[in-house]
This record gives structure tokens, C-alpha cells and sequence, in this order.
């Protein structure tokens, strides 16, 4: 600091003195540049640092509105997936008096007695939000038999179906669901709409005297009857 004030001092006397005139190397001198300085192209540097800086300053508000978004969104999908396993637990509670089949997706309940009438019963069902059984697969029907075939008092009865073929003879349908069977365990004298004894057979049950193979009975008979609820 000492040599430089010592150094301006040294320059500045001869002009105070009146025997230098000032000049470009004297303000040259000053700021330790030995060329003049391009100020034209330092106020394009600066006017290309200003965008740049513009441009950083534009693109690091996008960035920030997109990581918002992706937290908002984030959000909102942890809530989803909450409220979700939520439902997930309250749709695999079965009402009292059904057995959960968690790998059928099915809640199922047997009814023994008081026997109904293939309508009746379906209505009966219904009390509960469910209706008579569809039976899909052969897995559903073998848990169906193992069921009833592991209870002294089911193993003795007989069971109503979704199953009928009321629209169409020999056409049979899932009445809750409105398909037709592809899945079926027939007995095999069965279906046989009621050859033996002329009367219209129309309504398909687990028949437990033909080892809960299928059968197809008259709709009024009185009879046991399977309720099921899909989840
Ligand atoms: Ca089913
Ligand atoms: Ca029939
Ligand atoms: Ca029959």
C-alpha cells in the first residue's frame, strides 16, 4: 500500500508541478493496465452474462415448478395408495356368517336349513348384499365340496345354485352374474330336465346324493342354498 500511494504520489507531482501534461498512460499507470481498456467489448461480455444469468434465472424457475408438480403428485399418490389399503381391508372383511376365501376373492355362506325355494333363497341373499353362488372354476368348486363334505350337517344336503336354464332349455346361465356356465361338474346323468319324471328342470344344485356333482332340479323344490359376495 506504502509503494503504491508512494508511486501515485510520484506521478502526480510532476502534473501539480504543471510539467506533465495528463494522459492515457497516466489513468493506464493508475489502474496497473499497460493498454487502454475496450470498453465496447466488455459491454458485450456483460450484455452476454446478462441473458446467460436471464436464461439460468428462467430455467431455474421451470425446474422448480416442475419438482412442485412431482411433489404435489407424490403426495396425492401416497394418499391413494392409503386410502386404497383402507378399502382393501374393509372389502376383505366378510359379513358375519360367510367363510373368506381371500384366493377366490369370495365370501361364501352356507345354509343348510331353513330349506328354500331357488328364488326364495336367492332372495334370501340378497338380505345380506350377496346372491346365490356362481361357480367359475374348478378350484371354487372344489373348496364349495370340501366345505360342506368337512360338516357333519351341510354334508347332508343339498345346495342351490346361481344356475338355471329358465330364458332358454339347456341354456344355462349364472343368474348373478348373467353369463353363461363355462365351467361345469355335471353329474352324469345330469342336466336332464326332468326326464324321468316329466317335470321341467330349470334350477342347477350341488346334489348330495350324486357326491355334490351338479344337477339340475325343479326351481320350487325346497332345498339348502350357497350365498356369495365377490370382492
Ligand atoms: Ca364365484
Ligand atoms: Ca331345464
Ligand atoms: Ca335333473
Amino acid at each position: 500500500m506504502a509503494l503504491l500511494l508512494f508511486t501515485i504520489f510520484a506521478l502526480l507531482l510532476p502534473i501539480t508541478l504543471g510539467q506533465i501534461p495528463p494522459s492515457g498512460s497516466l489513468v493506464n499507470n493508475l489502474v496497473g493496465g499497460s493498454t487502454p481498456c475496450d470498453c465496447q467489448a466488455m459491454e458485450s461480455k456483460n450484455k452476454f452474462l446478462q441473458t446467460s444469468l436471464t436464461n439460468l434465472q428462467t430455467a431455474m424457475q421451470l425446474v422448480a415448478e416442475k419438482y412442485n408438480l412431482v411433489i404435489t403428485e407424490l403426495s396425492q399418490c401416497k394418499v391413494n395408495a392409503a386410502k386404497n389399503l383402507s378399502q382393501g381391508v374393509t372389502a376383505f372383511t366378510c359379513p358375519g356368517g360367510f367363510i373368506d376365501n381371500k384366493a377366490l376373492k369370495s365370501c361364501y355362506k352356507f345354509v343348510g336349513l331353513p330349506e328354500k325355494a331357488w328364488n326364495e333363497a336367492d332372495r334370501e341373499c340378497g338380505e345380506y348384499g350377496a346372491r346365490l353362488v356362481a361357480i367359475e372354476t374348478k378350484a371354487e368348486n372344489d373348496f364349495l365340496r370340501t366345505t360342506i363334505e368337512q360338516d357333519s350337517d351341510l354334508r347332508r344336503r343339498d345346495f342351490w345354485t346361481s344356475a338355471h336354464d329358465v330364458g332358454r332349455e339347456g341354456r344355462f346361465m349364472w343368474m348373478s352374474t348373467g353369463k353363461r356356465l363355462e365351467y361345469t361338474k355335471w353329474d352324469s346323468k345330469n342336466p336332464d330336465n326332468g326326464r324321468k319324471s316329466g317335470n321341467e328342470e330349470d334350477c342347477v344344485l350341488l346334489d348330495h346324493g350324486e357326491d355334490f356333482y351338479w344337477n339340475d332340479v325343479e326351481c320350487h323344490r325346497t332345498r339348502g342354498y350357497i350365498c356369495e359376495m365377490n370382492y
